[in-house]
């Protein structure tokens, strides 16, 4: 956005698509900010995460959803309706959908996909289609029949091919999402980054740690809160637990002579101290609560939505 006389542009940007995608990593990349969790397991981003992107002449509120699935768990239903609250609010839609592999255009775009396309589709706001993953698309070309599927059978307003990881195409498709925007004053302080607190950001780091080094279903089983947190002088120190649904991931998290808690927790410090710009010590906990991810109140409780 340029020219002294453009009118300043200011709304919100839904980032929707499949687990996997790149949404959060193209989130993070937007806002120059790790605020989003990012890891190689399916479903990781569970809540609405809303990331300040700040141009001149234009603010845009990009809101990254978990991805889009079929509902199994009473997790799963609640991470869908963060979903459709993202939908209501935004003015774009903005669908990610990753471009790596072999699967053929009809099968990238068949169920749960082609189910989130009807749900975009009767909203009546601008769809923009950006295929991800494009650094592992190699020669170029091999985008074009997937291009040509979309522009027939999805007909988005533009399509641009982005790799979130490395940025290439990034640039280009913040300057057609942009201009999507609707014509406003600005609504955001020019350095605000986010409107999660603080304490969501430092449990979220810590689950990312967590869903990283531990695999199958523990990651899904997994929430962290945070209970204390005390400024010293010189440190932060955060005391934090994280819970389980069963005894056999229990067993798996706090590890052998507590070998895993452990690690989790120099690394979660580590990440910690950059996110809060001081050194921070961290108290890590283990607890059971068997069944949680089923029962919804516990849910509720326990992803603090
Ligand atoms: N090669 C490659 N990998 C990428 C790219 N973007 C993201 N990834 C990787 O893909 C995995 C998933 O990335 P996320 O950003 O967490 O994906 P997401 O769409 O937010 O996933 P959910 O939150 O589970 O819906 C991570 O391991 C990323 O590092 C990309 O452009 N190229
Ligand atoms: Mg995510």
């Amino acid at each position: 956005m340029t020219g002294g006389s453009a009118p300043h542009r200011c709304g919100q940007i839904a980032i929707v698509g499949p687990p996997n995608a790149g949404k959060s990593t193209l989130l993070n990349r937007l806002v120059g900010e790790a605020l989003s969790i990012v890891t190689p397991v399916p479903q990781t981003t569970r809540h609405r995460i809303l990331g300040i992107l700040q141009r001149p002449g234009a603010q845009a509120a990009l809101v990254d959803t978990p991805g889009f699935h079929l509902p199994r768990t009473e997790m799963n239903r609640l991470m869908i309706e963060a979903l459709d609250a993202a939908l209501e609010t935004a003015d774009v839609f903005l669908l990610l959908v990753s471009a790596a592999g072999r699967r053929s255009p009809a099968e990238r775009f068949g169920p749960p996909v082609s189910q989130l396309v009807e749900r975009l589709r009767g909203r009546g706001k601008p769809l923009v289609l950006a295929p991800t993953k494009i650094d592992l698309v190699r020669p170029k070309e091999r985008l074009l029949p997937l291009l040509d599927w979309t522009s027939r059978h999805v007909r988005p307003v533009e399509q641009v091919p982005i790799s979130p990881r490395t940025g290439d195409g990034v640039e280009r498709l913040v300057e057609v999402l942009l201009p999507l925007l609707p014509e406003g004053p600005p609504a955001w302080a020019p350095d605000d980054l986010t409107d999660r607190p603080l304490r969501f950001l430092v449990a979220e780091r810590i689950r990312e740690v967590v869903t990283r080094r531990t695999r199958e279903e523990v990651p899904h089983s997994v929430a962290v809160l945070v209970e204390r947190w005390d400024e010293g002088p010189r440190a932060t120190t955060i005391h934090a637990t994280i819970v389980v649904d069963r005894p056999a991931h229990k067993r798996i998290l706090v590890g052998r002579g507590g070998a895993m808690v452990r690690a989790v927790g120099i690394e979660a410090r580590a990440a910690l101290s950059d996110l809060l710009g001081r050194p921070a010590h961290l108290r890590l906990f283990v607890q059971l609560h068997e069944g949680w991810t089923r029962d919804p109140a516990r849910v509720r409780e326990l992803t603090g939505e």
